[in-house]
């Protein structure tokens, strides 16, 4: 049997119980084929067998005590996926959902998308299934410093730096913080996401939708086109959907969605980001809430945001938010490019009607890694003892992104793949893990 096919039964049989690890690696293993074909070498030193094992899983308990005085308990994960070029990085998701196929996606995803932002980083997730919604600060408080009170002995600012994901925020980031320092005495950039007065860096907050707009704009640029008088769908309404309409805006598109997990609102004038920051950055509030802003505007609930007419959409909420048939009215309603600020967004019956439609489209692992590009760029000036300025940081954010889109485009064309960016962040991103892992010996 072929190598890629082996490796695939192996990741069935071994992760019965892992759709969404299965989904990730199966995309992965797919588009890499030709470069494991070419290399031998691979399969003599099991490389395969090795890059679809994380190197370390913890899982833990964290107990914490509600504002009523009664103990709780939630589970909380580290997947510390693969340190072939350097400490394991990526963030940490707070969502009921959480367990541990999603955390090895999403660590499994990350192994690639640091690969690509050039920077040296290895891949890694964590979280617990812990719900925010509806916890007071105190609440939140607690639960951080118990669940720190266990992952601070496994990481470091060489080690594994963790960061923000889904419900977890500038609050969350500064309470663990603190709470590492406590435990430690290090004063250490130990995690990314930081508050400015402690080590944090500007754009950070900004940079995972800012980098996914500037990506898209190259996109747009390459095939003649850009995002001026382009009416785009957006879903979510979180930190990266909400910086993803700042940006869009800026470069002349016009937004015209954002939702929530209970419904999504729809503005035939534009997004107001403002009155979403308020809600989301500020109240803490539903999405619905956008109505008392802009009383014309529209709230359907339960439904998702791909039914209404774009040029251009942006999924920036969660894993397999964008289905076959939700594909299938993106291409009817003339959608021209698809990217992902959301990772995983799309299921694999989704990204087969993109291509069927040659509808131009980037993974999030390439189009999202602007967030993570940051954080190392936050490593950088921690181990600096330097803040650079905005317009510093925003500069190499740009650089990065137009250096991936440039990567992955030039990895599809060499593997006759043209446009096909699927094919080209998997075969650009796991080919420097490869090397290094290679020249690094079984380990
Ligand atoms: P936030 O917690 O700030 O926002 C998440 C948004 O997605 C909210 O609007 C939330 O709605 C919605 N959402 C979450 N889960 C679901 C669900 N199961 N169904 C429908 N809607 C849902 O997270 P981020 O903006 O940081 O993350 C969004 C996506 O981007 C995730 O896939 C994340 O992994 C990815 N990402 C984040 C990066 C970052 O730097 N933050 C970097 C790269 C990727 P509700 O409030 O109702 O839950
Ligand atoms: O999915 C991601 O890349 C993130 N959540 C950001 C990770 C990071 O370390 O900044």
């Amino acid at each position: 049997m072929n190598y890629v096919d082996q490796i695939l039964q192996r990741v069935n049989e071994k992760n019965p119980n892992e759709p969404e690890f299965i989904q990730a690696a199966t995309e992965v293993l797919n588009s890499i084929r030709p470069v494991v074909d070419a290399n031998p070498r691979y399969q003599e030193v099991s490389l395969l067998e090795r890059i679809i094992e994380p190197e370390r899983v913890i899982i833990f308990r964290i107990p914490w005590i509600d504002d009523n005085g009664k103990v709780q308990v939630n589970r909380g994960y580290r997947v510390q996926f693969n340190s072939a070029i350097g400490p394991y990085k990526g963030g940490l998701r707070f969502h009921p959902s959480v367990n541990l196929s999603i955390l090895k996606f999403l660590g499994f995803e990350q192994i690639f998308k640091n690969s690509l932002t050039g920077l040296p980083i290895g891949g890694g997730k964590g979280g617990a299934d812990f719900d925010p919604k509806g916890k007071s600060n105190a609440e939140v408080m607690r639960f951080c410093q118990s669940f720190m009170n266990e992952l601070y002995k496994y990481i470091g600012k060489d080690e594994d730096v963790p960061a923000g994901d889904i419900g977890v925020g500038g609050r969350e980031i500064g309470y663990l913080y603190g709470q590492y320092k406590r435990l430690t005495g290090l004063y250490e950039g130990v995690l990314t996401g930081k508050g400015l007065p402690f080590g944090g860096s500007l754009a950070r907050t900004e940079a995972t939708g800012y980098g996914l707009c500037y990506i898209t704009e190259e996109l747009l640029k390459a095939h003649g086109n850009s995002f001026e008088g382009k009416t785009v769908a957006v879903s979510g309404s979180g930190n990266v959907a909400i910086y993803a309409m700042q940006k869009c805006i800026a470069l002349g598109g016009k937004p015209v969605t954002c939702s929530d997990s209970n419904g999504y609102v729809y503005d035939k004038n534009g997004i107001d980001v403002d009155a979403v920051k308020e809600i989301k950055e500020v109240k803490r509030g539903r999405i619905k809430e956008y109505l008392e802003y802009h009383p014309e505007a529209v709230y359907v609930e339960g439904k998702r945001v791909w039914e209404i007419p774009c040029d251009v959409a942006l999924p920036c909420a969660t894993q397999n938010e964008l289905d076959e048939e939700n594909a299938l009215d993106l291409v009817k309603n003339g959608c021209i490019a698809v990217c992902e600020g959301a990772n995983m967004p799309s299921t694999e019956k989704a990204i087969e009607v993109f291509r069927a439609n040659k509808l131009l489209y980037i993974p999030g692992k390439a189009s999202n890694a602007g967030g993570v590009a940051t954080s190392a760029l936050e490593m950088s000036q921690n181990s600096a003892r330097l803040s650079w300025t905005f317009e510093e940081v925003d500069k190499r954010l740009q650089g990065i992104m137009q250096n991936i889109y440039s990567n992955i485009a030039a990895a599809a064309k060499e593997y006759n793949a043209e446009d096909d960016f699927v094919v080209g962040a998997n075969i650009a991103g796991f080919r420097k893990v490869a090397d290094a892992m290679l020249a690094e010996g079984i380990v």
